[in-house]
């Protein structure tokens, strides 16, 4: 059976979660708590020498230490429902809004939130190097979370995914980071943004979404 090394609270660990309740696999979790520091344990650098979670190991000791890989092995061995796009063009489609929420959302979110929380000092970005948080890239961070929600409002005005017209990878990064983003206090609002608030609640409509 497959394993999930995962911790519950992290975006990134639900992100892989979801991903595979979509294709309905049967995998076997391990917690790695990261507000107990145990990504730093010798056990797990044996497991993913990055420590970071999610990490997905294949039955025969393969091992996938992020999100993109996870995502690629799993839909080459299990492709239905497809969640990377269906034709090329879709493909292509997902591919772009995959990488522009986990840059300009999830990557702003994560900018503002390790450059600030205090239980992130000397962790501004994750792996075993102390690296100082910066409070001018927290600032930052935040102004880039809410234009993020500004944007993505805007893109989903006429859409009911946010990419090819079906649902996606990109529709997984995009909720996970929007539920995230209530760490450094930035939420979308009815008024401000009515068409991302309509798409978030037909998201949560699926069971993966519980995962
Ligand atoms: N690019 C990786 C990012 C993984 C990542 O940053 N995970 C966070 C949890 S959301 C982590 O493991 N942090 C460990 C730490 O902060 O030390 C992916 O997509 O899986």
């Amino acid at each position: 059976m497959l394993t999930l090394y995962d911790f519950e609270l992290a975006p990134n660990p639900r992100r892989a979660r979801i991903f595979l309740a979509e294709k309905d696999i049967d995998y076997k979790k391990i917690s790695v708590n990261l507000r107990e520091l145990e990504q730093f344990s010798d056990a797990y650098k044996a497991v993913n020498p990055g420590c970071t979670v999610p990490t997905l190991v294949t039955e025969d000791g393969h091992c996938f230490a992020d999100n993109a890989s996870i995502a690629a092995y799993l839909e080459a061995r299990f492709p239905k429902p497809p969640l990377l796009g269906r034709s090329a063009e879709d493909k292509g489609d997902v591919a772009y809004w995959q990488a522009r929420i986990e840059s300009d959302g999830l990557g702003a979110v994560a900018e503002a939130f390790r450059n600030s929380n205090p239980a992130m000092a000397k962790r501004g970005l994750p792996g075993t190097r102390p690296i100082e948080q910066i409070p001018a890239l927290a600032e930052r961070g935040l102004e880039r979370a809410a234009a993020f929600l500004d944007d993505l409002n805007e893109h989903l005005a006429h859409r009911e995914f946010i990419a090819a017209n079906q649902f996606s990878i990109a529709d997984i990064t995009a909720l996970v980071t929007v539920d995230f983003a209530r760490v450094i206090k930035v939420q979308p609002s009815e008024e401000k943004h009515p068409h991302l608030c309509e798409w978030r609640e037909c998201m949560k409509q699926r069971p993966s979404m519980k995962a």
